[in-house]
């Protein structure tokens, strides 16, 4: 989406919600604002505190901002405990189907657990947890797949204060051991394989591999998914999740830990612009204010609503959306192992029309491979129960929010474009069905959440009118903010509160319509979105510059009409080494080894030169003009034009 004139994009509503007026939002958001403590402090009291806070907002040291200082706070507590008290104990919090199907395509695995359940299974995972050794402020690594055990561990160590810092499964020994490092992790809990599209991954092996390299690691726990036999146990460092269940007492109950508001719940490592990735810090009681909220205001959850979240808990919308925040409003929700398209199209159709999915959030990625696929594959399945569909990772191209409306909306439900990042912690810009509804746009993220100030400024910091692009600032504190990256506050200052200061800067582009919704454009910096996953540049360069034939590359995204933008590298070989097919492809498995599938470059290009601005820096926008072919625009501050000319044709001799 580019901004053109305004007014972009058609009002659409449906008789099926009231749809307000949207200056009545605006007045109700600038109340919001203009009692910004009132507000937010009416927020968090409708959580359980064992302490409430003395000070909403500590912030003396900006940018380092106090939540709820004072407090005490368990989000395990809150997710289980506290259901069960309210009567929710033989409600089913999660459903959990396994990929293998049988020969009707039905599940062979499904697995339901209430809420009472849930509690006993995470006081066991807590148990194990302690009898292993680990305490309040200790890191454990997760490397697991969506299986139920992930979520059990992931709030059993929030019972005991401990930090969680999970790794995606896609994720490469190399990454995952770059992660274990730099939280030094004492504890690795990962399993023995999964299912995806049809194949076993085997996770144990890879785990292994990033071990031998993880200083910090002392013992590895081991969930068997899938029963494979010769699975390597290193004795005294392995043990099996089941024996160490056996020794578990079955009524064990373990006192969740009254938690300062601002204990570090999660690590979670994402992409920037330079370096390695860095582990964002999230606190305890401002994150589980602010997922709380969004899951009232944006998912408006109801007691009856089966709620389904396909974000991996890898990421950070696996953490608020899919870990958190359904069970701090006490949903019935549902997770699945697989992939979207296995083994039909229509697996996630006959998810929905399984169990009755009323509130789905998902990526625009996977709309657009959908709509591929054609409209059969959903027009078999009864979808007539889903009531609120969100997207969330990348901006939503009209078209695609169209196509959902229609084909699995039936036009009858509320269908948005939620903005925010792992920074965020939680849901910053979005329509809201559960607090004062607006039209709808295709395409647009909508108005800023209550208690939340995001504008559109120029370079210089200020304010820009409607229509005009710009970047995407917050100015001011938010209860799900980052508490800082691990063990570089300095990094922390200089990447989101220097370029502008007093705002968090997001490093997006953005515009502002005539209603003053906001349209995020994509990145502005060097991270790409390749499928909803975040990746910088940087990274995947550093993983050629490791091989042994790369003396220098650079990586730009380009354009894919399904995954939104895929990676291309442009490289410099060393003496002696030979340009061809079998070298790229090598390149390819190189990336893919050393990060995860999800970086590996569609392309290598091999170059000479990699052009350069006369200060050093590789011109990436021109790398992309002349992948995408099109215009190169200023090359005045080119250091040598012939690299310019040269990767030009080469490029179109590869086309
Ligand atoms: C939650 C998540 C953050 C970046 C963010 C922006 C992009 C996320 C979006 C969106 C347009 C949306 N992004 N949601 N762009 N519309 N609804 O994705 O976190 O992985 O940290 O990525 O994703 O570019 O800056 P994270």
């Amino acid at each position: 989406m580019e901004p053109g004139s305004l007014p972009f994009g058609e009002y659409v509503t449906n008789d099926k919600f009231v749809f307000q007026r949207i200056e009545d939002y605006w007045r109700r958001h600038a109340e919001t604002l203009k009692n910004f403590n009132e507000f937010w402090d009416g927020v968090a009291s409708e959580l359980e505190w064992f302490e409430k806070w003395k000070n909403l907002l500590d912030d003396s040291n900006p940018p380092f901002y106090k939540w709820f200082v004072g407090g005490k706070i368990n989000l395990s507590y809150l997710a289980l405990d506290l259901n069960v008290k309210k009567g929710r104990g033989n409600k089913v919090a999660l459903i959990w189907e396994g990929e293998p199907v049988d020969g009707n395509g039905m599940p062979l695995e499904v697995m339901r657990y209430t809420y009472g359940e849930l509690l006993r299974e995470v006081n066991k995972a807590a148990y194990v947890l302690k009898r292993l050794g680990v305490g309040k402020g200790d890191r454990i690594s997760i490397y697991l797949p969506m299986i139920p055990e992930t979520i059990i561990f992931m709030l059993a160590a929030w019972r005991i204060g401990a930090i969680t810092s999970v790794v995606f499964s896609g994720f490469s020994a190399e990454a995952l051991a770059d992660r274990i490092n730099d939280a030094g992790a004492k504890l690795l809990i990962t399993a023995d394989g999964f299912w995806r599209r049809g194949k076993i991954v085997p996770l144990k092996e890879t785990a292994d591999k990033a071990v031998e390299r993880a200083r910090s690691v002392e013992k590895v726990v081991v969930v068997k998914r899938i029963g494979l036999n010769n699975v390597p146990m290193r004795e005294g460092r392995d043990y099996w999740l089941h024996d160490l269940l056996r020794e578990v007492p079955s009524d064990v109950f373990v006192e969740p830990e009254r938690l300062e508001s601002e204990h570090p719940s999660f690590i979670l490592y994402t992409s920037g612009t330079t370096g390695k990735p860095k582990g964002i810090v999230h606190d305890t009681g401002g994150w589980a204010v602010h997922v709380y909220a969004t899951m009232k205001w944006v998912f408006d959850i109801r007691e009856h609503d089966v709620y389904w979240c396909t974000a991996d808990v890898g990421w950070v919308t696996g953490h608020s959306y899919v870990v958190l925040g359904p069970m701090l409003v006490g949903a019935t929700q549902v997770v699945y192992e697989g992939a979207p398209d296995y083994p039909q199209p229509d697996r996630w159709w006959s998810i929905i029309e399984r169990y009755k999915v009323s509130v789905f959030y998902t990526s625009p990625t996977a709309i657009r491979m959908f709509m591929k696929f054609g409209e059969d594959w959903p027009r078999r399945h009864d979808l007539s129960s889903l009531r609120i569909i969100h997207s969330v990772g990348e901006p939503i191209n009209p078209e695609a929010w169209r196509w959902t409306y229609r084909v699995l909306g039936n036009e009858k439900v509320v269908l948005g474009s939620t903005w925010w990042m792992t920074e965020t912690g939680g849901i910053m810009i979005s329509h809201t069905p559960g607090f004062f509804l607006v039209p709808m746009k295709p395409g647009t993220n909508g108005p800023p959440l209550p208690g939340i100030e995001a504008d559109i400024v120029d370079a210089k910091g200020e304010s820009v009118p409607p229509g005009v692009k710009g970047y995407l600032v917050i100015k001011r504190p938010w209860p799900g903010m980052l508490h800082g990256i691990w063990g570089d506050p300095e990094r922390y200052k200089a990447t989101y509160w220097a370029r502008f200061p007093g705002y968090f800067y997001a490093g997006d582009f953005a515009v502002k319509d005539q209603d003053g919704f906001i349209w995020v454009l994509g990145r502005a910096d060097e991270v790409l979105k390749v499928a909803g996953h975040r990746l910088g540049t940087y990274e995947i360069e550093s993983a050629l510059v490791g091989h042994p034939a790369v003396a220098e590359a650079a990586v730009v995204g380009v354009p894919d009409p399904i995954k939104a933008e895929t990676p291309v590298a442009f490289v410099v070989l060393k003496q002696g080494f030979k340009a061809g097919p079998e070298l790229r492809e090598e390149l390819r498995r190189h990336v893919r080894n050393a990060i995860g599938p999800i970086a590996e470059p569609s392309t290598v290009f091999f170059v000479s030169k990699v052009p350069k601005t006369r200060s050093g820096k590789i011109m990436r926008r021109l790398l992309r003009s002349i992948a995408l072919n099109a215009p190169l625009g200023d090359v005045s501050t080119l250091e040598d034009e012939t690299s310019v000319d040269e990767a030009r044709k080469l490029f179109e001799e590869l086309k």
